[in-house]
């Protein structure tokens, strides 16, 4: 077919409902696109909520899917074959810079809920756990908002852009609402309150006291594995559906998605789709972040040292495999309940990840590897050591990041900068310093430097042979 036979997406072409605007979304991405838009179009009420989704850095995805009426191609991939589902709860897509809608549309009365998929980096955490004001792009939209009475000005952060937008709410006198943080953190719901409110009174302790009253921090385990889209895909889709759609996204047919807070202002009924709520969401979310996020990281960093690309071929590799099973062990001893079925989950991460029609490359994951790390080795490892284990298992986690960041120079990641200046120390000294960026409690705990130091090197390829593993516990060590 050639280019200018086929039609675009619009919907004209699929007339979907356009349902009106009551969730705003921070971070239109292709996760977003795949998990929460998803549920959205398949809740039982999904007709009345509408999304307006906000880019982050770039307009590029708002430009690209206004051209289509909002509307988007969702690819589901499975180990044998694709289908396609055109998506629609996403009725306005805006350049997350036009901070003057965000307002608008965060502070009418008939929007119930702001998601959010913003980076774990983007909540601002210090290495402490603590909101850090000072960062350069906190602190300058700060200033920002001193000097413009929160009109919007050019705020960069989308913690800035969100809480000038509540300010706006306020001034409405629009009502409650719900923030639900869908990033991997654990507690996000907390981090993101915790993140909203530093920022709040850091300008105005008014605002943060209205924050306080009105604003309904959710937290969420999201979970649907969503590789980038190529340029095969964007071709697959104008072959098998006939139109030409510019921002189809790519997922596994595995999704999960589980709630716990309050919405003060009602929610569309996600679990009609499948989205679980629960009062405790700690055990989920702990699952989540350290069988799926931990072993992602572990294959990250340890594959691309080895030489990998993409997540299913580094699980090919005995040696990252075994290193998962170890870490796995290592995060089970401290997963409790029957109703987490960890071992089933196991097996089902070993399908998912070995799916190799979904290419997800270990570069995504690998960014942003200070904040992940602190969310998905540090807390095993420490559970491990305060029960007399030597947590060799996450260490090595740890120690595949060390490596891969001192041969990997251009690195996605909030302490960029301070990762070169720890690399220019030598040795455990190095290690140390690296260590304390993820988390100071790491970087000052000598026997942790010197497992995690004497991990380093483990998957190093020479030119000859892989580096035998000095240290990879046995599954039940
Ligand atoms: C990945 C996640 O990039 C990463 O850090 O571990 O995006 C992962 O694919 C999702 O959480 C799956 O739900």
């Amino acid at each position: 077919m050639s280019a200018n036979s086929v039609p675009v997406l619009n919907r004209t072409l699929r007339p979907l409902p356009k349902a009106p605007v009551r969730i705003v979304h921070l971070g239109l991405g292709a996760f977003h696109r795949s998990h929460q838009a998803w549920y959205t179009q398949h809740a039982g009420d999904g007709r009345e909520w509408g999304i307006a989704a906000f880019t982050g850095r770039r307009p590029d995805a708002a430009v690209a899917l206004t051209a289509q009426d909002g509307l988007f191609t969702l690819i589901e991939r499975t180990g044998t074959g694709d289908s396609f589902e055109v998506i629609g709860s996403v009725v306005e897509a805006v350049d997350g810079a036009d901070v003057g809608r965000l307002r608008e549309l965060v502070s009418a009365p008939a929007t119930a809920i702001v998601t959010l998929t913003i980076t774990e980096a983007a909540y601002g955490l210090a290495p402490n756990g603590r909101f850090d004001s000072d960062s350069p792009r906190v602190a300058g939209d700060l200033a920002v908002l001193a000097g413009s009475a929160g009109t919007g000005g050019t705020l960069t952060t989308p913690l800035g852009r969100l809480v000038s937008a509540l300010a706006a709410r306020r001034d409405a006198a629009a009502g409650p609402i719900a923030v639900v943080s869908c990033d991997n953190l654990s507690g996000n719901g907390e981090v993101a309150r915790r993140a909203v409110t530093g920022m709040a009174e850091a300008w105005d302790g008014t605002l943060a006291a209205w924050i306080g009253e009105n604003v309904s921090f959710v937290s969420t385990s999201v979970d649907r594995i969503t590789p980038r889209t190529t340029d095969a895909d964007i071709a697959e889709v104008e072959e098998r559906c006939g139109y030409r759609d510019s921002s189809p996204v790519v997922a596994e047919p595995f999704r999960d998605w589980v709630i716990s807070g309050d919405f003060p202002k009602g929610r569309p009924r996600w679990e009609d789709a499948g989205a679980v709520v629960v009062n405790d969401i700690e055990p989920y979310e702990n699952r989540k972040l350290w069988l799926l996020n931990g072993a992602h990281s572990l294959l990250a960093y340890a594959g691309q040292v080895r030489g990998h690309t993409t997540v299913a071929e580094a699980l090919k590799d005995p040696l990252c495999r075994d290193s998962v099973e170890a870490f796995w062990d290592e995060a089970a001893a401290h997963l409790h309940g029957e109703e987490l079925h960890v071992p089933e989950y196991r097996l089902a991460l070993l399908d998912r990840f070995g799916n190799s029609r979904i290419a997800h490359h270990l570069s995504q994951i690998a960014a942003d590897g200070t904040t992940k790390l602190r969310m998905r080795a540090l807390p095993v490892l420490t559970a491990e050591r305060s029960q007399g284990r030597s947590g060799a298992g996450s260490a090595l986690m740890l120690a595949a990041w060390v490596d891969y960041v001192s041969v990997h120079k251009e690195l996605q990641d909030p302490l960029s900068e301070a990762i070169g200046t720890a690399n220019r120390s030598r040795g455990l000294e190095r290690v140390a310093a690296l260590l304390s960026l993820v988390s100071p409690q790491l970087g000052n705990d000598a026997r942790i430097v010197s497992v995690v130091g004497g991990l380093c090197g483990t998957f190093t390829v020479t030119d000859t042979i892989a580096t035998p593993p000095r240290l990879i516990p046995g599954r039940n060590s």
